[in-house]
Protein backbone atom coordinates (compact mmCIF):
# COMPACT_ATOMS: atom_id res chain seq x y z
CA UNK A 1 0.00 0.00 0.00
CA UNK A 2 2.95 2.14 0.99
CA UNK A 3 4.17 2.39 -2.58
CA UNK A 4 0.83 3.40 -4.21
CA UNK A 5 0.15 6.04 -1.99
CA UNK A 6 3.65 7.61 -2.65
CA UNK A 7 2.52 7.32 -6.75
CA UNK A 8 -0.88 8.95 -6.10
CA UNK A 9 0.35 11.71 -3.35
CA UNK A 10 3.26 12.50 -6.62
CA UNK A 11 -0.01 12.54 -9.01
CA UNK A 12 -1.23 15.14 -6.69
CA UNK A 13 -4.47 13.18 -5.70
CA UNK A 14 -5.74 15.13 -2.79
CA UNK A 15 -7.58 11.91 -1.06
CA UNK A 16 -3.95 10.11 -0.55
CA UNK A 17 -2.62 13.69 0.24
CA UNK A 18 -5.12 14.21 3.09
CA UNK A 19 -4.62 10.29 4.33
CA UNK A 20 -0.85 10.56 4.29
CA UNK A 21 -1.22 13.58 6.20
CA UNK A 22 -3.35 11.85 9.15
CA UNK A 23 -0.37 9.20 9.23
CA UNK A 24 1.99 11.80 9.30
CA UNK A 25 -0.06 13.63 11.76
CA UNK A 26 -0.73 10.71 14.10
CA UNK A 27 2.87 9.93 13.93
CA UNK A 28 2.18 5.84 13.51
CA UNK A 29 5.15 4.03 11.81
CA UNK A 30 3.13 3.80 8.31
CA UNK A 31 3.13 7.86 8.28
CA UNK A 32 7.27 7.95 9.29
CA UNK A 33 8.14 5.33 6.71
CA UNK A 34 5.88 7.39 3.96
CA UNK A 35 8.08 10.94 5.25
CA UNK A 36 11.49 8.78 3.89
CA UNK A 37 9.75 7.91 0.62
CA UNK A 38 8.32 11.48 -0.37
CA UNK A 39 11.64 13.64 0.26
CA UNK A 40 12.47 14.96 -2.37
CA UNK A 41 15.42 17.79 -2.40
CA UNK A 42 14.39 19.13 -5.59
CA UNK A 43 11.04 19.99 -4.09
CA UNK A 44 11.09 22.85 -2.41
CA UNK A 45 7.74 24.92 -2.06
CA UNK A 46 7.79 28.34 -0.86
CA UNK A 47 6.29 28.76 2.69
CA UNK A 48 4.80 32.02 4.06
CA UNK A 49 3.76 32.33 7.84
CA UNK A 50 0.84 34.21 8.96
CA UNK A 51 0.76 34.76 12.83
CA UNK A 52 -1.02 37.07 14.76
CA UNK A 53 -3.91 37.66 17.29
CA UNK A 54 -7.06 35.86 17.56
CA UNK A 55 -9.62 36.67 15.20
CA UNK A 56 -6.83 39.32 13.51
CA UNK A 57 -8.31 37.97 9.83
CA UNK A 58 -5.11 35.56 9.29
CA UNK A 59 -7.40 32.79 7.24
CA UNK A 60 -9.34 35.12 5.78
CA UNK A 61 -6.34 36.92 4.14
CA UNK A 62 -4.88 33.22 4.08
CA UNK A 63 -7.58 32.36 1.79
CA UNK A 64 -7.30 35.85 -0.50
CA UNK A 65 -3.82 34.98 -0.96
CA UNK A 66 -4.30 31.78 -1.96
CA UNK A 67 -6.60 32.72 -4.42
CA UNK A 68 -4.15 35.06 -6.09
CA UNK A 69 -1.70 32.64 -6.61
CA UNK A 70 -4.24 29.60 -7.91
CA UNK A 71 -4.64 32.40 -10.76
CA UNK A 72 -1.00 32.65 -11.10
CA UNK A 73 -1.15 29.08 -11.78
CA UNK A 74 0.17 28.07 -8.63
CA UNK A 75 -1.17 24.84 -6.26
CA UNK A 76 -1.27 26.40 -2.94
CA UNK A 77 -1.31 24.49 0.19
CA UNK A 78 -2.86 26.19 3.66
CA UNK A 79 -2.29 24.42 6.83
CA UNK A 80 -3.76 26.24 10.16
CA UNK A 81 -1.67 25.05 13.17
CA UNK A 82 -3.59 26.36 16.57
CA UNK A 83 -1.25 25.41 19.26
CA UNK A 84 -4.16 26.58 21.97
CA UNK A 85 -6.22 24.15 21.25
CA UNK A 86 -6.34 20.60 21.83
CA UNK A 87 -9.62 19.75 19.31
CA UNK A 88 -9.19 19.88 15.77
CA UNK A 89 -13.01 20.41 15.84
CA UNK A 90 -13.63 24.36 16.50
CA UNK A 91 -10.72 25.66 14.27
CA UNK A 92 -11.10 23.24 12.05
CA UNK A 93 -15.46 23.96 11.66
CA UNK A 94 -14.59 28.07 11.53
CA UNK A 95 -12.05 27.94 9.40
CA UNK A 96 -13.67 25.13 6.86
CA UNK A 97 -16.70 27.62 6.85
CA UNK A 98 -14.97 30.61 6.05
CA UNK A 99 -13.47 28.82 3.44
CA UNK A 100 -16.12 26.95 2.07
CA UNK A 101 -15.64 28.22 -1.29
CA UNK A 102 -12.28 27.16 -1.31
CA UNK A 103 -13.40 23.26 -0.92
CA UNK A 104 -13.66 21.71 -4.46
CA UNK A 105 -10.93 23.33 -5.46
CA UNK A 106 -8.13 21.30 -6.96
CA UNK A 107 -5.47 23.74 -6.63
CA UNK A 108 -6.01 24.98 -3.15
CA UNK A 109 -5.66 22.36 -0.22
CA UNK A 110 -6.53 23.37 3.70
CA UNK A 111 -5.64 21.29 6.49
CA UNK A 112 -6.20 22.82 10.20
CA UNK A 113 -3.92 20.72 13.28
CA UNK A 114 -4.19 21.01 16.90
CA UNK A 115 -1.96 20.51 19.61
CA UNK A 116 -3.96 17.31 20.76
CA UNK A 117 -2.98 17.35 24.01
CA UNK A 118 1.07 17.88 23.77
CA UNK A 119 1.95 21.03 22.58
CA UNK A 120 5.53 19.73 21.49
CA UNK A 121 6.39 19.07 17.78
CA UNK A 122 3.82 20.83 16.33
CA UNK A 123 5.98 22.61 14.42
CA UNK A 124 8.41 19.45 13.39
CA UNK A 125 4.67 18.11 12.59
CA UNK A 126 3.44 21.09 10.60
CA UNK A 127 7.14 20.83 8.56
CA UNK A 128 5.96 16.80 8.09
CA UNK A 129 2.53 18.12 6.85
CA UNK A 130 4.54 20.58 4.21
CA UNK A 131 6.59 17.64 2.89
CA UNK A 132 3.75 15.70 2.35
CA UNK A 133 2.07 18.66 0.09
CA UNK A 134 5.78 19.33 -0.92
CA UNK A 135 5.67 15.71 -2.92
CA UNK A 136 2.11 16.27 -4.18
CA UNK A 137 3.37 19.61 -6.10
CA UNK A 138 2.15 22.47 -4.13
CA UNK A 139 4.27 25.26 -4.80
CA UNK A 140 3.29 27.82 -2.25
CA UNK A 141 2.53 26.93 1.26
CA UNK A 142 0.62 28.87 3.86
CA UNK A 143 0.98 28.52 7.40
CA UNK A 144 -0.91 30.10 9.85
CA UNK A 145 -0.45 29.95 13.30
CA UNK A 146 -2.44 32.11 16.59
CA UNK A 147 0.46 34.75 17.96
CA UNK A 148 0.69 33.31 21.87
CA UNK A 149 4.14 31.93 22.66
CA UNK A 150 6.38 29.46 21.36
CA UNK A 151 4.94 27.18 18.97
CA UNK A 152 4.06 30.02 16.62
CA UNK A 153 8.07 31.28 17.13
CA UNK A 154 8.95 28.01 15.74
CA UNK A 155 6.54 27.74 13.22
CA UNK A 156 7.63 30.90 12.26
CA UNK A 157 11.12 30.23 12.42
CA UNK A 158 10.70 27.48 9.50
CA UNK A 159 9.27 29.45 6.88
CA UNK A 160 10.83 31.87 4.42
CA UNK A 161 8.40 34.86 4.75
CA UNK A 162 6.84 35.78 7.90
CA UNK A 163 3.86 38.18 8.00
CA UNK A 164 2.95 39.60 11.24
CA UNK A 165 -1.23 40.33 10.99
CA UNK A 166 -2.36 42.95 13.53
CA UNK A 167 -5.23 44.94 13.78
CA UNK A 168 -6.10 48.59 14.73
CA UNK A 169 -6.90 47.57 18.15
CA UNK A 170 -3.18 45.88 18.33
CA UNK A 171 -2.17 50.11 19.01
CA UNK A 172 -1.40 49.32 22.92
CA UNK A 173 0.19 45.83 21.80
CA UNK A 174 3.34 47.36 20.75
CA UNK A 175 4.14 44.78 24.09
CA UNK A 176 4.04 42.20 21.27
CA UNK A 177 8.30 43.75 20.76
CA UNK A 178 8.90 41.63 23.92
CA UNK A 179 7.31 38.25 22.20
CA UNK A 180 9.87 38.31 20.14
CA UNK A 181 7.54 38.12 17.08
CA UNK A 182 8.26 41.31 15.74
CA UNK A 183 11.64 40.20 15.61
CA UNK A 184 11.08 37.72 13.13
CA UNK A 185 8.63 39.49 10.92
CA UNK A 186 9.66 40.00 7.59
CA UNK A 187 6.13 41.71 6.35
CA UNK A 188 3.66 43.65 8.80
CA UNK A 189 0.04 43.68 8.35
CA UNK A 190 -2.74 45.84 9.60
CA UNK A 191 -5.86 44.23 8.95
CA UNK A 192 -9.59 45.32 9.44
CA UNK A 193 -8.37 48.84 8.35
CA UNK A 194 -11.97 49.47 7.47
CA UNK A 195 -11.94 50.12 10.91
CA UNK A 196 -10.61 53.47 12.89
CA UNK A 197 -6.92 53.22 14.25
CA UNK A 198 -5.10 51.26 10.81
CA UNK A 199 -3.26 54.90 9.73
CA UNK A 200 -1.68 55.36 13.37
CA UNK A 201 -0.69 52.29 14.20
CA UNK A 202 1.25 51.97 10.17
CA UNK A 203 2.90 55.15 11.67
CA UNK A 204 3.93 53.93 15.00
CA UNK A 205 5.20 50.44 13.41
CA UNK A 206 6.94 52.22 10.98
CA UNK A 207 9.08 54.60 13.71
CA UNK A 208 9.32 51.31 15.58
CA UNK A 209 11.29 49.74 12.59
CA UNK A 210 13.40 52.50 11.17
CA UNK A 211 16.17 51.40 13.43
CA UNK A 212 16.21 47.76 12.16
CA UNK A 213 15.57 49.12 8.31
CA UNK A 214 18.80 51.46 8.27
CA UNK A 215 20.68 48.18 9.60
CA UNK A 216 18.98 45.69 7.19
CA UNK A 217 18.80 45.67 2.77
CA UNK A 218 15.52 44.53 3.45
CA UNK A 219 13.00 47.18 4.25
CA UNK A 220 10.16 45.87 6.38
CA UNK A 221 6.62 46.94 4.61
CA UNK A 222 3.87 47.52 6.91
CA UNK A 223 0.25 46.75 4.95
CA UNK A 224 -2.93 48.18 5.23
CA UNK A 225 -5.49 45.26 4.47
CA UNK A 226 -9.10 44.66 4.16
CA UNK A 227 -9.29 41.01 4.40
CA UNK A 228 -13.03 40.58 4.17
CA UNK A 229 -13.59 43.36 1.27
CA UNK A 230 -10.33 41.81 -0.41
CA UNK A 231 -8.48 45.91 -0.47
CA UNK A 232 -4.94 45.47 -0.22
CA UNK A 233 -4.38 41.97 -0.87
CA UNK A 234 -2.48 42.46 -3.90
CA UNK A 235 -0.04 44.71 -2.19
CA UNK A 236 0.52 42.09 0.36
CA UNK A 237 0.91 39.43 -2.32
CA UNK A 238 3.49 42.03 -3.88
CA UNK A 239 5.35 42.53 -1.03
CA UNK A 240 5.50 38.53 -0.31
CA UNK A 241 7.07 38.22 -4.08
CA UNK A 242 9.59 40.86 -3.32
CA UNK A 243 10.28 39.53 0.02
CA UNK A 244 11.02 36.19 -2.23
CA UNK A 245 13.07 37.63 -4.82
CA UNK A 246 15.11 39.40 -2.27
CA UNK A 247 15.84 36.50 -0.43
CA UNK A 248 16.58 34.42 -3.55
CA UNK A 249 18.96 36.96 -4.91
CA UNK A 250 20.78 37.21 -1.58
CA UNK A 251 21.21 33.71 -1.82
CA UNK A 252 19.92 33.92 2.38
CA UNK A 253 17.00 31.52 0.93
CA UNK A 254 19.05 28.89 0.75
CA UNK A 255 21.10 28.54 4.26
CA UNK A 256 17.65 29.43 5.64
CA UNK A 257 16.27 26.58 4.35
CA UNK A 258 19.68 24.14 5.15
CA UNK A 259 19.19 25.57 9.04
CA UNK A 260 15.25 24.92 9.06
CA UNK A 261 16.07 21.19 8.29
CA UNK A 262 18.90 20.41 10.48
CA UNK A 263 16.26 22.19 13.35
CA UNK A 264 13.11 19.14 12.12
CA UNK A 265 16.12 16.31 12.15
CA UNK A 266 16.93 17.80 15.75
CA UNK A 267 13.30 17.98 16.57
CA UNK A 268 12.53 14.43 15.60
CA UNK A 269 15.72 12.98 17.07
CA UNK A 270 14.96 15.03 20.40
CA UNK A 271 11.40 13.90 20.45
CA UNK A 272 12.40 10.23 19.58
CA UNK A 273 15.14 10.34 22.60
CA UNK A 274 12.32 11.99 24.74
CA UNK A 275 9.52 9.38 24.22
CA UNK A 276 12.13 6.56 24.87
CA UNK A 277 13.74 7.93 28.08
CA UNK A 278 10.70 8.81 29.82
CA UNK A 279 9.56 5.00 30.39
CA UNK A 280 6.69 4.54 33.27
CA UNK A 281 9.61 3.35 35.73
CA UNK A 282 11.18 6.62 35.74
CA UNK A 283 8.24 9.18 35.84
CA UNK A 284 8.06 6.88 38.95
CA UNK A 285 11.25 7.43 40.09
CA UNK A 286 10.65 11.59 39.56
CA UNK A 287 7.26 11.43 41.21
CA UNK A 288 8.53 9.58 44.17
CA UNK A 289 12.05 11.57 44.66
CA UNK A 290 11.06 14.98 43.53
CA UNK A 291 11.53 17.54 46.34
CA UNK A 292 13.19 15.25 48.27
CA UNK A 293 16.82 15.12 45.83
CA UNK A 294 18.01 18.02 44.63
CA UNK A 295 16.75 18.50 41.21
CA UNK A 296 20.36 18.01 39.67
CA UNK A 297 20.72 14.56 42.03
CA UNK A 298 17.58 13.43 40.38
CA UNK A 299 18.77 13.88 36.78
CA UNK A 300 21.70 12.49 37.67
CA UNK A 301 19.78 9.04 39.18
CA UNK A 302 17.62 9.35 36.20
CA UNK A 303 19.95 9.26 33.55
CA UNK A 304 21.92 6.38 35.14
CA UNK A 305 18.99 4.30 34.62
CA UNK A 306 19.82 4.16 30.87
N1 LIG B 1 -14.28 44.37 9.61
C1 LIG B 1 -13.43 43.43 9.21
N2 LIG B 1 -13.59 42.16 9.61
C2 LIG B 1 -12.69 41.24 9.19
C3 LIG B 1 -11.61 41.57 8.37
N3 LIG B 1 -10.88 40.46 8.14
C4 LIG B 1 -11.48 39.46 8.80
N4 LIG B 1 -12.59 39.92 9.44
C5 LIG B 1 -13.53 39.14 10.26
O1 LIG B 1 -12.87 38.80 11.47
C6 LIG B 1 -13.28 37.49 11.92
C7 LIG B 1 -12.05 36.62 12.13
O2 LIG B 1 -11.43 36.37 10.87
P1 LIG B 1 -10.46 35.14 10.63
O3 LIG B 1 -9.94 35.25 9.26
O4 LIG B 1 -11.11 33.90 11.03
O5 LIG B 1 -9.32 35.49 11.68
P2 LIG B 1 -8.14 34.54 12.21
O6 LIG B 1 -7.03 35.45 12.54
O7 LIG B 1 -7.88 33.46 11.24
O8 LIG B 1 -8.78 33.94 13.52
P3 LIG B 1 -8.20 32.75 14.42
O9 LIG B 1 -7.64 31.71 13.49
O10 LIG B 1 -9.37 32.28 15.19
O11 LIG B 1 -7.14 33.36 15.29
C8 LIG B 1 -14.24 36.98 10.86
O12 LIG B 1 -15.53 37.22 11.29
C9 LIG B 1 -13.89 37.80 9.64
O13 LIG B 1 -14.96 37.94 8.75
C10 LIG B 1 -11.46 42.94 7.96
O14 LIG B 1 -10.53 43.32 7.25
N5 LIG B 1 -12.40 43.82 8.42
MG1 LIG C 1 -7.83 31.36 11.53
Amino acid sequence: MGDSLVKKIRAGSQRAVAQAISLVENQVDEGKALLGQLYDPQSKAYRIGLTGPPGAGKSTLAKNLATLWRDAGAKVGIISVDPTSPFTGGALLGDRLRMAQLFGDSKIFIRSMATRGATGGLAARSEDVSLVLEAAGFEVLILETVGVGQVELDIMNAVDTTVLVLVPESGDEVQLMKAGIIEIADIFVINKSDRPGSGKLKKAIEQLLELKNDQDDWNLPVVNTCATSGEGTAELFDCITRHQQYLEHSGTITGNRVERDKRHVKEIVNGEKMDAFWTPEKENLLDQQVGKMSPMELSRLLLEQD
